[in-house]
């Protein structure tokens, strides 16, 4: 058997109702008309396409939806069965990678996984490169929108209880969550961020330290636990120049030699378990361009290089 690494399982989720705008459920056919497998495949990979999930709307009819909470019954519905199957992927040994659809998905992919890793006793990380915050609860949000509220849903923040039902809930430790690419954030939202004590390297921080180093912090947060990471990559963590397929643009995002930078970091870290791309909008993009660059991203993820060896990291080259 192949280890872990070297199997990738792809699933579409395709999930809009979580965005005000919609068209991310064409976020999965977008990224495999990209090139998505035969990428994987030409770095070595064995790529397994699950498809696309579908789901049964209205999983849960007995309970009353939370007030704040736009389209929350599909959502529930989504939820559930992205974390039932985010954890027999990862109980198959594959290293798994979540097609988006919107950022609810990871409301479901990031519990199956951490249930999955807290039965390997591993601690899970998770690392959200994101524009915003996705900290809003349904006493928080001015938008009512779900995909707002995945990373405090993940950190058992209340107000969602009863989403996913009876799928375990693996609530993380919030100082195991790092925002990463933040510059846009509510102003409630904010007062949680600062009550939780939310790790945040945010467009400020960048500019100044660069993502090298900051992205070397949270490598050896995680290597020095032992633990495991989930990378949730939100695409409007890039600079709507670069990547103009998305529903909810801010300026001043990720530039594509920062991207890429993080991306080849977290590939050498060895530390990635589990992978989300979400918030593409193939009806918004032009041409392609963004599911191009997001999938010459997760090149780098998943050990693209320049050259065929390994670039010496935090150190000067040193002649060969
Ligand atoms: N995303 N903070 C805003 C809201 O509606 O709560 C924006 C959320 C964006 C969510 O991009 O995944
Ligand atoms: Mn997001
Ligand atoms: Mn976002
Ligand atoms: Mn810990």
């Amino acid at each position: 058997a192949l280890k872990r690494a070297e199997r990738v399982a792809l699933l579409g989720v395709p999930v809009e109702v979580g965005a005000a705008q919609r068209g991310t459920l064409m976020g999965p056919a977008a990224l495999r008309t990209a090139g998505l497998v035969p990428m994987l495949e030409s770095l070595g990979l064995l790529v397994e396409d699950h498809g696309d999930l579908m789901v049964a709307p209205d999983s849960d009819l007995a309970q009353n939806p939370p007030s704040n909470a736009r389209q929350y019954r599909e959502i529930q519905s989504w939820a559930r069965a992205v974390s039932a199957r985010a954890y027999q992927l990862a109980c198959s040994g594959a290293l798994p990678l979540f097609l988006g659809g919107d950022h609810t998905l990871s409301m479901g992919s990031v519990n199956g996984m951490a249930r999955f890793w807290r039965e390997q006793g591993r601690e899970l990380f998770l690392l959200w490169l994101d524009a915003h915050a996705d900290y809003n609860t349904p006493s928080t949000t001015v938008t009512g929108n779900m995909h707002g509220m995945s990373a405090a849903f993940l950190c058992g923040e209340p107000g969602l209880d009863q989403l996913l039902g009876d799928e375990p809930r693996m609530p993380l430790d919030p100082q195991h969550l790092h925002l990463f690419g933040v510059r846009s954030v509510d102003r409630q939202e904010r007062l949680l961020l600062q009550q939780r004590r939310i790790n945040i390297a945010d467009m400020r921080q960048i500019d100044e330290f660069g993502v090298g180093v900051l992205i070397r912090q949270i490598i050896e947060q995680v290597q020095s636990c032992g633990g495991v990471l989930h990378v949730s990559f939100d695409v409007d963590f890039l600079d709507p120049q670069l990547a103009p397929g998305v529903g909810t643009m801010v300026p001043g995002g990720a530039t594509y030699r920062e991207a890429h930078l993080v991306m080849e970091l977290l590939h050498d870290s060895g530390l990635v378990g589990s992978v989300d791309i979400v918030e593409l909008n193939p009806f918004l993009d032009e041409r392609g361009r963004t599911a191009c660059t997001v999938v010459e991203l997760i090149g780098s993820l998943f050990g693209q290089r320049i050259t065929g060896w390994a670039t010496p990291s935090a150190m000067p080259p040193q002649p060969r």
